[in-house]
Formats: structure tokens, sequence, C-alpha cells
């Protein structure tokens, strides 16, 4: 029997786990006929907004950037997608990046579609233009294997360019890869598992991780990855990236 009282997930000074069993949904004004978690944000101490969207029918998400950037990843099912005017459709493994101060509207999901968005507050770095729009689909872009070792492959989601401050990549590990070292650094992760399982080490602590989990990692919280189970472990990320990174 399975026991309430019980929950894998975690929030701490510098991590967290979200499972999905704890969810409790928000209204965002706009974003009608959907359930929102709001998974990580600022009220937890970080620096970005991690949020997952479940459409019912006749879901629709209306609404514009302000001063942050989003980027909406369909997780499952798909939707019609306006930006800034343009209009395409996006089904699984697909993505629009949502620039600062643009109109956004998403609707003809099919009930059950999930959208999963990144928000950053947007820094403009001098010489270089605010990035426009950007319609993308995973399934186009490449995954090299990352730092040589063929049981994990990379994928870059957003141009390798400076007048993005934000990167989403997918990462894919085959059962038994992990990251080939503790990763200590400045920039800070939001992340959602797409598939598998596996361990993650955080601030060295050992959590066991499967599909639909989400983690924050803060600046400099220690982290290291091992897919388990008998399918790769997948996961889309966030990180801040291309800025001056210290005010000191
Ligand atoms: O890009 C990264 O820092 C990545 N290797 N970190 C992670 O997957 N935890
Ligand atoms: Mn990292």
């Amino acid at each position: 029997m399975e026991i309430s009282a019980l929950t894998r997930s975690v929030v701490k000074r510098n991590h967290a786990v979200i499972s999905p069993d704890g969810y409790i949904n928000s209204n965002v004004p706009g974003w009608t006929n959907c359930t929102v978690n709001v998974i990580i944000n600022e009220q937890m101490g970080a620096n970005l907004c991690q949020t997952l969207i479940k459409f019912k029918e006749n879901g629709q998400l209306t609404g514009s950037t302000k001063s942050s950037q989003v980027f909406f990843y369909i997780v499952c099912g798909g939707c019609t997608a306006t930006v800034a005017g343009e209009t395409k459709p996006l089904e699984k493994g697909q993505f629009v990046y949502v620039p600062v101060n643009c109109e956004y509207l998403f609707n003809d999901a099919p009930g059950g579609t999930e959208i999963l968005t990144f928000h950053k507050v947007y820094e403009p770095l001098e010489g270089y233009q605010t990035p426009s729009v950007l319609f993308g689909d995973a399934a186009n872009v490449p995954g090299p294997s990352y730092l040589n070792d063929d049981a994990l492959r990379l994928q870059v989601l957003l141009p390798d360019d400076l007048s993005f401050d934000m990167a989403v990549n997918i990462f894919t590990y085959d059962p038994g890869g992990h990251l080939p070292m503790v990763e200590t650094h400045i920039m800070e992760h939001g992340l959602m598992y797409l598939q598998g399982q596996g361990v993650y080490m955080l601030d060295h602590e050992w959590y066991p991780i499967k599909k639909g989990d989400s983690i924050w990692m803060a600046p400099y919280c220690q982290q290291w990855f091992t897919a388990m189970g008998k399918e790769p472990a997948v996961y889309i990320y966030y990180k801040n990236v291309n800025r001056f990174p210290t005010i000191v």
C-alpha cells in the first residue's frame, strides 16, 4: 500500500527535487482550462522559473512576456502557437523561444497536452540585439557524444550566440552512463526528466530520480548523475550562460 505521508520531494537551501505527487495547481491569469504547477521559482531562492502546464479541453495560454524571456517545450500532445504574429503547429519535442516584450497564444491543444516552460529575466548585452522568436524541433538537433563518452549525448536547443543569456539542452544517458566528474559551477540549473531513471547526487546527498521529476540546482550545488534501468535516461535542462558572472 502507498503511504501518503511519504514523498521523494525535498526543498533545500541549494537544491530541490520535486516529484509530481506533491503538485498543487496555481491559477495563472490568461492561462485557462489547464493546470499549472510552478515547480521552481524565486520563492525557492532560484533565479529562474520552471512550470509544467497540462491542458484540459479548450485550454489556452495567452499573454505577453515582459522582462523575462520564456522557452516553451512540448512534452506530450501538441498545440498551435502564435508568437509575435507568427503561427505554427507544435508537437512533442518541438519548442518555441519567446523573447521579452512579445505576445503569445497557445491553443488547439488536445486534452492531456503538456508544456514545460523555463523563464529568465533577460540581461541585454551591449553590442548585441535581443534574440527574436525561435521555433525549433529537438528531433532535428544533433546529439554528439559528451566529453568523448558515447554513453552520453548532449543536444543544444538554442543558438550558441552571445545574444542569448540562457541555454536549454537535452542530456541523454545510456543505462550505466554517468557524468564524468562531480560538477561544481556557478551556473544554475532547472531540469525535468523526460524518460528513464537514475540516481542524482546533489550537494553530497543521493536521490533516486525518474521520468516526471524535476530538479533545481543553485549556483555551486555540486552535482553528479548516473542512469539506471533498461532505457536511456533523458532530461531537459536550463542553464544561465554568456553574461559577466560577478558584480564584485
Ligand atoms: O551543462 C551542464 O552543466 C551539465 N553537464 N550539468 C548537468 O547535467 N547537471
Ligand atoms: Mn551542470
